[in-house]
């Protein structure tokens, strides 16, 4: 469950008409029509992500005005939103809970506090859909592909290059990775959720959580905006196609609404097809918004790995004939969320989050390979790889919801690594971090270092430092960096995150985003990582809430 920022975005989706009109129901408390408005925007920037826009629960609980819980004798044991009332309900947001709803009493004001209490009273507002259509229509084509450079025009090493997400902003910053300095600010979709890279390592492909897609030419002198697209009106994912001979010919995107994934030609975004994912859930139940959350592209056949949270099942979409779509469905556990490959790059390890739970998906024989039980709401990002001294390579995930970084065995095929095998698809080790609220983890393979982030600890401590383990010695306790403090900027009233542990191409330093408030000066805090010690601070009044780094290199590689 996800927070920071303090004011109400203005102008954060591209039309509010996108979000579908407001009704209000008759049993819920009153609500003007301009109150309902703004409630709607509020649950779209802060709630839907967890709750789902329909309300029927994911990472977050159910929030309908009736829903109802029963126990196996088929008595009621926990109400829907009408039953809880105004009172709870702002208690609840204001609050926060024990199951991992963070408060908002320091985000919203009292009024947006009661304002969200009774409009998760209402009926849920239902958007418009989305067709192929009105992709086609929101489509830009700034700079056809005849007139693009025909090679590289600028002298900057571009492997090192980090594509840096500045949320609040609705912008991308390119930052040299060799000087350190800003090399251009890019506008882009509302709070870029992740960059990719073109298999080339020359565009950059955006996704707003507004849905607006943009690739990002590097070739040019500076880094222009060559085409943009709407996917929908909320997304998180996209990726190219990375097979041989299909590279970067396609780019799929993921929308949580419309629930449905998109495939758009990978140099102009030409929107081509468009695949709802509504349908019935590992359990055999109907689902009306299955979001698609992660997507990657198969490192073993021409395929897209595509994670649809509500439902739980992975699907394998072959793109070599788009006009008859093949598509495997794996099912594994609901409520799908992050993930990445493991070492030999074979099986994609994704986090049912809200299930406790990771699917290893095998994607040379488009099986499921394990579901491995884990510690509460694990949460990997991409997770990380190393070969552990006692239990062979381990694909790493941090959690949400428990203070600790599981270390799960995964197959190889190197003979070195056959003693192992015993091990598989099992946690082998968990490192105990100082609290709850890890987002992302990484490694390298030329480091010693294990980096643990944990910015959604509610201490101020916890969430501004970042954690490393010492790989020769998993027993020690982790070193702490306040990441904060070592930014040298003056003490602000709202927790500035630490988030998201990021390496450069080298390997040797690690990048952090410092995440403030907007209207605070937030910052990019390297680290050497090797002496642990501050290497850098990147600051400038356009740093606005920096969240995702993603190294060219790195990401093109998948080295994690
Ligand atoms: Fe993320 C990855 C969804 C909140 C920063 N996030 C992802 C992915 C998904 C996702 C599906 C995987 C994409 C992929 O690999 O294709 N994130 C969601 C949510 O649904 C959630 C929980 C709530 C929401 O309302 O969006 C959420 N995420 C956040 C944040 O609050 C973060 C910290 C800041 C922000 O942008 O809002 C955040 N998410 C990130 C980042 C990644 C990510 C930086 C990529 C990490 C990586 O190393 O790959």
């Amino acid at each position: 469950m996800i927070r920071p920022k303090k004011t109400l975005l203005a102008g954060l989706i591209a039309s509010a008409s996108l979000l579908g009109a407001a009704s209000v129901h008759a049993e819920a408390p009153a609500m003007t029509d301009a109150e309902k408005e703004t409630a709607k925007q509020i649950y779209f920037e802060r709630c839907a992500g967890c709750h789902g826009v329909l309300r029927k629960g994911a990472t977050g609980k159910n929030l309908e005005p009736h829903w109802a819980k029963t126990d196996a004798s088929g008595a009621k044991t926990e109400g829907g939103t009408l039953q809880l009332g105004t009172k709870r309900l702002e208690n609840i947001i204001a609050y926060g809970t024990e199951g991992g709803m963070v408060n908002y009493d320091d985000i919203l004001t009292e009024q947006e506090i009661n304002l969200m209490a009774r409009y998760i009273q209402q009926t849920p507002d239902v958007p418009p859909e989305f067709s192929l259509q009105d992709m086609k229509d929101s489509w830009k084509l700034i700079v056809p592909v005849s007139e693009r450079p025909k090679k590289q025009l600028n002298k900057v090493n571009l492997k090192n290059v980090f594509a840096i997400t500045l949320r609040d902003a609705g912008k991308l910053a390119l930052v040299d990775g060799d000087n350190h300095k800003i090399w251009k600010i890019l506008d882009t979709g509302y709070a870029v959720h992740i960059s990719r890279l073109s298999a080339s390592g020359r565009y950059v492909y955006t996704v707003g959580r507004d849905g607006l897609t943009t690739i990002i030419d590097m070739w040019f002198e500076e880094p222009t905006t060559v085409a943009t697209v709407r996917l929908g009106s909320d997304a998180r994912s996209v990726d190219v196609s990375k097979f041989k001979g299909y590279e970067d010919k396609y780019l799929i995107g993921g929308t949580y609404w419309p629930p449905q994934y998109s495939i758009m030609d990978g140099e102009t975004l030409e929107p081509i097809k468009i695949v709802s994912t509504r349908g019935q859930t590992v359990d055999g139940e109907y689902h009306p918004e299955p979001r698609v959350a992660s997507i990657v592209a198969s490192l073993q056949k021409p395929e897209w790995v595509v994670n649809v949270k509500e439902t739980g099942q992975i699907l394998l979409v072959d793109y070599t004939d788009l006009k008859n779509l093949k598509t495997t469905t794996i099912e594994s556990a609901k409520f799908l969320h992050d993930g990445g490959w493991d070492a030999s790059g074979r099986y994609f390890m994704v986090a049912a989050n809200a299930s406790n739970k990771v699917a290893a998906v095998d994607t040379k024989t488009g099986k499921l390979a394990a579901l491995v039980d884990t510690a509460k709401i694990p949460h990997p990002g991409r997770g990380a790889n190393f070969v552990h001294k006692q239990f062979g390579p381990v694909w790493a995930t941090g959690h949400l919801g428990d203070e600790v970084v599981s270390l799960i065995s995964t197959a190889s095929d190197k003979s070195e690594h056959a003693k192992f095998k015993q091990h598989n698809w099992k946690v082998v080790q968990e490192l105990k971090m100082p609290g709850a609220g890890n987002l992302f983890v990484k490694t390298h393979p030329k480091s010693k270092h294990f980096w643990a982030d944990a910015p959604m600890n509610p201490e101020r401590e916890v969430a501004e430092s970042v954690y490393v383990f010492n790989l020769d010695d998993l027993s020690k306790p982790p070193t702490r960096l306040n990441v904060a403090k070592d930014s040298g900027l003056p003490e602000s009233k709202a927790i500035r995150r630490a988030v998201q542990p990021e390496y450069n191409e080298a390997g040797d330093e690690v990048w952090i985003s410092l995440w403030g408030g907007k209207t605070d000066q937030s910052a990019i805090v390297i680290y050497d990582d090797k002496t642990l010690k501050l290497k850098r601070v990147i600051t400038d009044p356009a740093v606005v809430t920096p969240t995702g780094k993603f190294n060219v290199y790195n990401t093109m590689h998948d080295v994690y």
